[in-house]
C-alpha cells in the first residue's frame, strides 16, 4: 500500500542532550512539502561530525536526528520537484547545490550559500521540520537526518545516482570519502609524477591518499602517530609512512630532507592546529600547496608570518572536497562503479541501525574506520 502523501511512522536515533547517547525512538515523518523528498534509508555512514554534535564541539538545535553520510530510494516527492522520482536511489547532500545562489554559480566555489552547516537553523529550507516524536518537533541536521528509517530532505539536497549501485557502500561517498579525494583531486589538483604528504590516517585521510594514488602522484608520504595505520595506508598507495614520535627533529624538517625542500601537495585531515603548521611548512615554500581538511575545535585560530606564503606557496582549505554535490556526486558513484576506486577497505564494520551507540564507541575508540549502518 503506498505511504504517499501520508505520515510514516518508523524508529529514528535521537538525540536529546549533547554528551548522551542516542536513545531509539518511534517517530512521526509528514510527508514532504513542494519541493521536498521523503527518502527510506538503507545505509549511513557514521561520521566525525556527527561525534561533534553529539559532544556539543558543533552545535546544532537539540533535538535532533543526526546523520549526514545515507543512501536510500526515494519514497514520495513534494509538488514540483523534478530531478528525482520515488523508487530512485538518492544520496543525500549535507553540502547542498540549489544551483542559484552566487557560489553555485561560482564555476570553482562549491559552499553553496542555503548550506544548513554554517549557521545551523536544524530546519528545512522553509524553517520548519517534518519530524514529529512524543508530539514535539525533532530538529533536521545539516539538510540530511540519515539516522532514521525515513528522512526529508529540500531538492537541492538529494541527487539520484546509478540504479546497481550498492547503496551500504555508496552511503560514504556522501561525506567522509569525497571529502578526502576531492581535497586531492579538486581542491589541490594533485598532479601526475608529484609528491604529497598525509597528516592523518583516518578515513579521511585515506581518502586523501586514495586521490593522490589516481590522480598519479609518484611518492605519497604518510603521517600519522599511531603506527597501526600504517598497513592500511600502503595498501591504498603510501609510499612511504612516518611517524612524528620516531624522529627527535620536527616532521617537517624530516619531510623537507626527504623531499629536496618540500612536497607538491600537503594535506592536513587531523583537525590539530600544531599539524596544520607541520602540514604547511612540509610544502615546498615556492611550489608547495597545503589543503587544510581537518577543522580544529572550537575555532581556534593560528598566527601566521606572511612570508611563509610570499615565496609563492598556496595555502587553501575547502568542505566537502571542493566537489559541487549535486553535479559530483552521480559522477563519483558512476566512478566506483566503473572500478576507478576502492570504497571497501575503508568501511571496516557493519551494523544494524540499532546498534547505532555501539557504532560511536568503535569510532571514539578509533576502533573503526568507517561503520555503515544497515537499515
Ligand atoms: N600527528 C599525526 N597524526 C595524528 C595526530 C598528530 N598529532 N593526532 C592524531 N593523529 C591521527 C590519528 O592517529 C588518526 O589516525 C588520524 O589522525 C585522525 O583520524 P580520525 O579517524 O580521527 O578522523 P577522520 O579521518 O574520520 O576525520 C578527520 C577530519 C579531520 C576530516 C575530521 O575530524 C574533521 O575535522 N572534519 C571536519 C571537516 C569537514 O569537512 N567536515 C564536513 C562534514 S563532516
Ligand atoms: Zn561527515
Ligand atoms: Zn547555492
Amino acid at each position: 500500500m503506498s505511504t504517499a502523501g501520508k505520515v510514516i511512522k518508523c524508529k529514528a536515533a535521537v538525540l536529546w542532550e549533547t554528551k548522551k547517547p542516542f536513545s531509539i525512538e518511534d517517530i512521526e515523518v509528514a510527508p514532504p512539502k513542494a519541493h521536498e523528498v521523503r527518502i527510506k534509508m538503507v545505509a549511513t555512514g557514521v561520521c566525525r561530525s556527527d561525534d561533534h554534535a553529539i559532544s556539543g564541539s558543533i552545535t546544532t538545535p537539540l533535538p535532533v536526528v543526526l546523520g549526514h553520510e545515507g543512501a536510500g530510494i526515494v519514497e514520495s516527492i513534494g509538488e514540483g520537484v523534478t530531478s528525482v522520482k520515488p523508487g530512485d536511489k538518492v544520496i543525500p547532500l549535507f553540502s547542498p547545490q540549489c544551483g542559484k545562489c552566487r557560489i553555485c554559480k561560482h564555476p570553482e566555489s562549491n559552499f553553496c550559500m542555503k548550506n544548513d552547516l554554517a549557521n545551523p537553523r536544524g530546519t528545512l529550507l522553509d524553517g520548519t521540520t517534518r519530524f514529529t516524536c512524543k508530539g514535539k518537533p525533532i530538529h533536521n541536521f545539516t539538510s540530511t537526518s540519515t539516522f532514521s528509517q525515513y528522512t526529508v530532505v529540500d531538492e537541492m539536497a538529494v541527487v539520484k545516482i546509478d540504479a546497481t549501485s550498492p547503496l551500504d557502500k555508496v552511503c560514504i561517498i556522501g561525506c567522509g570519502f569525497s571529502t578526502g579525494y576531492g581535497s586531492a583531486v579538486k581542491v589541490a589538483k594533485v598532479t601526475p609524477g608529484s609528491t604529497c604528504a598525509v597528516f592523518g590516517l583516518g578515513g579521511v585521510g585515506l581518502s586523501v591518499i586514495i586521490g593522490c594514488k589516481t590522480a598519479g602522484a609518484a611518492r605519497i608520504i604518510a603521517v600519522d602517530i599511531n603506527k597501526d595505520k600504517f598497513a592500511k595506508a600502503k595498501e591504498l598507495g603510501a609510499t612511504e609512512c612516518i611517524n612524528p614520535l620516531d624522529y627527535s627533529k620536527p616532521i617537517h624538517e624530516v619531510i623537507q630532507e626527504m623531499t629536496d625542500g618540500g612536497v607538491d601537495f600537503s594535506f592536513e585531515v587531523i583537525g590539530r592546529l600544531d599539524t596544520m603548521m607541520s602540514s604547511l611548512l612540509s610544502s615546498h615554500a615556492s611550489c608547495g600547496v597545503s589543503v587544510v581538511v581537518g577543522v580544529p575545535p572550537n575555532s581556534q585560530s593560528l598566527s601566521v608570518n606572511p612570508l611563509l606564503l610570499l615565496l609563492g606557496r598556496t595555502w587553501k582549505g575547502a568542505i566537502f572536497g571542493g566537489f559541487k554535490s549535486k553535479d559530483s556526486v552521480p559522477k563519483l558513484v558512476a566512478d566506483f562503479m566503473a572500478n576507478k576506486f576502492p570504497l571497501e577497505p575503508l568501511i571496516t564494520h557493519v551494523l544494524p541501525f540499532e546498534k547505532i551507540n555501539e557504532a560511536f564507541e568503535l569510532l571514539r575508540s578509533g576502533k573503526s574506520i568507517r561503520t555503515v549502518l544497515t537499515f
